[in-house]
């Protein structure tokens, strides 16, 4: 199965955390707000999934990473496409040198935890985000239909991910 990353910056405001999102311009969900991240591809150089979850962040909104952690494995399944199936390694990231910026293919911009715009983004995110966001780690697994519409999943929540 391909292996990818996604990483959420996380802001710890008060009386409200904030969370960066990303408008991805092109390629693999286009048109729709997400975290940050991309396939392990060891011909950049990637060794582990965490050289791929810096690496891409830094390619995405130019930004370093210093303090993150696991929280998520999400298994994704398109019957009906199954060169898209992938494993998708979900990061929290508290801490980071540098200001995210535009990228060729991101435009990010910060939310309210509240205000998640879950209607234009992946029709799964609504399902974990807000427990990964409750500080719970999570393994699941995510079958679509055509349209990227959800027909199956379950969602395990674990100690140690
Ligand atoms: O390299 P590429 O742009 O193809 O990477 C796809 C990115 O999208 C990668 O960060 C993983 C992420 N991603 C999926 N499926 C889903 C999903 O259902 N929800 C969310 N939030 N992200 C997803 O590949």
């Amino acid at each position: 199965m391909r292996q990818a990353t996604l990483c959420l910056l996380i802001k710890e405001n008060q009386p409200e955390k904030e969370i960066l999102l990303a408008m991805k311009k092109r390629g693999f969900g286009a048109g729709k707000w997400n975290g940050v991240g991309g396939k392990f591809e060891p011909e950049k150089g990637d060794k582990n999934i965490v050289d791929t979850l810096l690496r891409e962040v830094k390619e995405e909104i130019g930004v370093k990473l210093k303090e993150f952690k696991k929280v998520g494995f999400l298994r994704f399944y398109f019957p009906y496409k199954e060169e898209w199936n992938q494993d998708v390694h979900i990061f929290l990231a508290k801490s980071w040198e540098g200001e995210p910026k535009e990228s060729e293919e991101m435009k990010p911009k910060w939310f309210r935890t509240t205000e998640i715009p879950f209607e234009e983004m992946w029709d799964d995110d609504k399902l974990w985000l807000p427990k990964v966001l409750e500080g719970k780690k999570l393994r699941a697994n995510f079958v679509f239909r055509e349209g990227e519409k959800i027909t199956k999943h379950d969602i395990k929540i674990v100690k140690e991910i």
